[in-house]
């Protein structure tokens, strides 16, 4: 079956490497893969955008199925291998509903950290503001807090409930992220725990994005 799919994706990008780890737990090693580059705009060429019009990573094809929002992938494939691999969606109704609560909460605490990061790329330089900056720090400061405390209450390895599950693999990228742009482990040591838990998981392992291994991180975050 995994000949069947396609996946093209970029190195580094939480979205894609969502979709590589939902892969990795249920099994589907040897699909077709191709990693392209953002630095290059080949996430803008015509491959891409055969397969995704608004020329974004990943790009992913599953059969004549295109799935290219990354939660929606990830939900596709627990849903059609629900028994092949691991199981990602737990039974227990409250266990399922915080494992959802956590999972779509993932993609406020995405949307925040790259308000931050990518504030001057995305933001001609005229039309920045001290002001915004200071904003949507304070909003990803409060954010980080806000799952400090969940990870607080639980146990540190897993987002929800007792075993590893789809909220682990839609946010754990986003955690990597954020320590990768400098995130302080003193000030977070429960999120630094969690981090350091599911590093060497093999599906997270074989999965890490090559470029992370070849260069350092940035320190943006630090102060966060
Ligand atoms: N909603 C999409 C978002 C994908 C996305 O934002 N991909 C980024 C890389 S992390 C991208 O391709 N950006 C290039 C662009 O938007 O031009 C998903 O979750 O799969």
């Amino acid at each position: 079956m995994a000949k069947d799919m396609t996946l093209l994706w970029g190195s580094g990008s939480p979205p894609c490497w969502r979709v590589m780890i939902a892969l990795e737990e249920k099994n589907l090693q040897g699909y077709n893969q191709k990693l392209l580059s953002f630095e290059k705009m080949e996430h803008k060429s015509e491959e891409v955008m055969k397969m995704n019009p608004r020329g974004q990573l990943p790009a992913f094809k599953c059969g004549t199925n295109v799935l290219n929002e990354s939660y929606a992938a990830c939900m596709y494939l627990e849903s059609q291998f629900k028994s092949q691999g691991n199981k990602l969606i737990p039974d227990c109704p409250a266990e399922q509903a915080n494992m959802y609560q956590r999972m779509f909460e993932g993609l406020t605490l995405n949307q925040k950290m790259v308000d931050v990061i990518y504030y001057t790329w995305k933001v001609p330089e005229g039309e920045r503001h001290d002001s915004a900056v200071k904003r949507n720090r304070e909003a990803l400061a409060a954010e980080v807090k806000l799952w400090e405390g969940y990870l607080q209450k639980g146990q540190c390895c897993f987002l929800a409930g007792k075993t590893f599950s789809l909220a682990d693999v839609a946010v754990y990228p986003s955690i990597c992220y954020l320590f990768r742009f400098g995130l302080s482990e003193e000030r977070y040591p429960k999120l630094t725990a969690y981090y350091n838990c599911l590093k060497d998981r093999p599906s997270i392992k074989v999965s890490w994005p090559p470029t992370w291994l070849e260069t350092q991180g940035q320190d943006t975050l630090k102060d966060i």
